[in-house]
């Protein structure tokens, strides 16, 4: 590039002094050797070269010494090695002094001594004061033996009234929830009350809101009793606390126990068109009627 601007500007001075010369000649410009001009600058230092060839492949190096790497893992147990041989018997230990044992048996009885000798005479015995003593002796024990005796008889008499206690409150108890209602009967240990018309479960819903049952003789004498409960009531019929609702044809109590007395009518039960619950007719015989039959209401208290 430096080279190519020197020329040109060579160029450019020839091209002026030219035509100087043309223009003081007339148009003919005549052709004279002239005075070198003074040299020129040096030029700029020309570009860098390409990138010269990749060289050849190297020789092979020497083999490198690495650092020792970490231990390995520790192997498996080895097998059990042979017994070894028994050791030397050591030397004696220097204990402390134990403590003493115990009392051996008894010895045998040793053998009799010799007869000792004959003491000084005693003074006459006072038999009389030994006889009053002895007398007096037994009477206290005569006392005592009556005294012992009248405590265990009045143990026996508390006991007894205690027991009697209990049961009159028992009665007393059930003598006053009877006596809430208008007509009450007792047969036994129990008392009867009644009430008028009801279903079976408004039986068992009237009597029960009573501390009460409904009412199931399991007697012929209660079976009587309650009778006699239907003339008062001028009823015809009692509702008794039986029904056979759980298995048909079996009549239980309650408590789902099995009636231990009964005293069906003739033909009883029938279960004429589904009959689970049961009466007591005036006559004193049951029948099976419909629960949801209206009949006289009889409840039982237990005492
Ligand atoms: C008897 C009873 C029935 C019913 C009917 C009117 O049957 O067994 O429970 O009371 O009379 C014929
Ligand atoms: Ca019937």
């Amino acid at each position: 590039m430096m080279i190519l601007r020197q020329c040109l500007f060579a160029v450019l001075l020839q091209m002026q002094f030219c035509s100087h010369l043309l223009a003081a000649t007339n148009n003919s410009c005549a052709v004279y050797a002239g005075v070198p001009g003074i040299p020129g600058h040096n030029g700029m230092p020309g570009r860098d070269g390409k990138d010269g060839a990749a060289g050849q492949k190297g020789e092979k190096g020497d083999p490198g010494i690495g650092a020792q790497g970490p231990p390995g893992k520790m192997g498996p147990a080895g097998p059990m090695g042979p017994k070894g041989e028994k050791g030397n018997t050591g030397q004696a230990g220097i204990g402390a002094q134990g403590p003493a044992g115990k009392t051996g048996p008894a010895g045998p009885i040793g053998p009799k001594g010799e007869k000792g000798n004959t003491g000084q005479p005693g003074s006459p015995a006072d038999i009389s004061l030994i006889k009053s003593l002895q007398s007096e002796n037994q009477k206290l024990i005569n006392r005592i033996t009556v005294t012992e005796r009248a405590l265990d008889a009045a143990e026996k008499t508390i006991q007894k009234l205690q027991s009697d206690d209990s049961h009159l409150s028992a009665r007393l108890n059930a003598i006053e929830k009877a006596s809430r209602f208008k007509i009450f009967k007792n047969a036994g240990m129990k008392y009867y009350v009644s009430l008028g018309l009801g279903t079976f479960d408004q039986a068992l819903d009237f009597c029960q809101r009573n501390g009460a049952t409904i009412v199931l003789p399991t007697t012929e004498f209660e079976n009587f009793i309650l009778k006699r409960m239907n003339v008062l009531t001028d009823s015809t019929d009692i509702i008794l606390g039986t029904t056979d609702k759980q298995k048909e044809g079996t009549f239980v109590d309650l408590n789902n126990k099995p009636l231990s007395f009964s005293k069906w009518g003739k033909n009883e039960p029938n279960n004429l068109g589904e009959e689970d619950c049961v009466v007591q007719n005036i006559d004193g015989y049951w029948n099976d009627i419909k629960c949801e039959s209206k009949r006289h209401v009889v409840c039982e208290i237990q005492v």
